[in-house]
């Protein structure tokens, strides 16, 4: 383990105070969280049987549901977990959360980061620290940082909502892909996937690639500004649940929602009432559950001496007709 600067331990201390004034801090011990609540706990949040999950944002279902896991998981094996998120899935907002559970020192983190780039000097410090480093979902470029990646297969998933967007839309059109920005691993991986397997279709279109931020109103705004300048816009890949939640509004104000097919990712339950009143055609439901679950167990495996392994977790197309079988996939908004 190396020994932190006198600077470093100062820098790390003074950011934990400004997280403890956050209110952002969940633990395994309360019996429910959502996207928006927060709780705090009296549970020990450093040493060898703890751990702690850092989500991408406290305010999406995908990891409430990844810290509904992680919290069971933990449990189950007798660790304690501290789950904090930042507000909104933005790197300067996560890095003082990375920080100030770097000067807890828990055994183990699990974090989703944010950015490929932004979040490489954090997570090194945090490893620096003794600190056994889990990805969960995301990853940063740097591969030597984590013990252990959890994440389901994205390049397939974007590959899937291609196949997915061609069928509806009788294998011609426009169609554009709306996501978040531009750095965060998964999204991207996502959109490489759709791009690629869209090829395959000789009459479809797709028209510049929209970076609208992880935010609905953004979404919704620039969807409608497409569809009044593409008349011929006959499909939308949405590539996560808050983009698509926007892009799902958008249209339905603008009264294209019949006319332009929409396959989003995830399977909040706003999205999955949209596919259930016909908004959406598909949603490419992930496990974030399962992933909260495999990361506590490979962040464990690393403080007990086991070996590691990187996994990748599950994907389901969900559709109006296949839902009820499928309802394991729909994510939660509390434990
Ligand atoms: O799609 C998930 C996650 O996989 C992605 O990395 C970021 O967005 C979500 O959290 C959903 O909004």
């Amino acid at each position: 383990m190396r020994r932190r600067t006198p600077t470093a331990a100062l820098l790390l201390a003074l950011s934990a105070v400004a997280i403890a004034g956050c209110g952002s801090s969940s633990s395994s011990s309360s019996s429910s969280s959502s996207a928006k609540s927060s709780s705090s706990s009296s549970s020990s949040s450093s040493g060898s049987k703890s751990l702690a999950l850092i989500q991408g944002t406290k305010a999406d279902n995908f990891y409430v549901t990844m810290g509904c896991g992680a919290k069971a998981e933990a449990t189950k094996l007798g660790y304690s977990i501290n789950v904090q998120g930042p507000a909104d899935f933005a790197a300067p907002e996560q890095i003082p959360i990375v920080n100030a559970i770097t000067a807890q020192h828990p055994g183990a983190v699990l974090i989703a980061p944010t950015d490929t780039q932004a979040l490489i000097a954090p997570m090194q410090q945090m490893k620096s620290a003794g600190i056994k480093v889990v990805q969960v979902d995301t990853t940063v470029s740097n591969k030597s940082i984590a013990v252990a990646s959890i994440s389901s297969d994205n390049l397939q998933g974007g590959a899937k909502a291609a196949d997915e967007l061609a069928k509806l839309i009788g294998s011609k059109g426009s169609v554009v892909v709306m996501n978040e920005q531009p750095g965060v691993s998964t999204t991207e991986q996502r959109i490489q996937g759709f791009l690629q397997e869209i090829k395959k279709f000789p009459n479809i279109k797709p028209l510049a690639t929209q970076y609208v931020g992880d935010n609905p109103s953004k979404a919704a705004q620039a969807i409608t500004a497409l569809f009044a300048a593409h008349s011929d816009l006959a499909g939308v890949f949405a590539t996560n649940v808050l983009v698509a939640q926007g892009v799902d509004t958008g249209l339905k104000t603008a009264g294209a929602a019949s006319k332009v097919k929409i396959v989003g990712y995830d399977a909040d339950p706003t999205q999955v009432t949209d596919l259930k009143s016909g908004v959406v055609e598909a949603l490419i439901a992930q496990e974030p559950y399962q992933e909260g679950v495999d990361g506590v167990e490979q962040a464990v495996n690393a403080l007990t001496g086991k070996p590691t392994q990187s996994i990748l977790t599950g994907l389901a197309v969900l559709t109006k007709s296949n839902l009820a079988a499928m309802s394991k996939y729909v994510y939660q908004s509390s434990c």
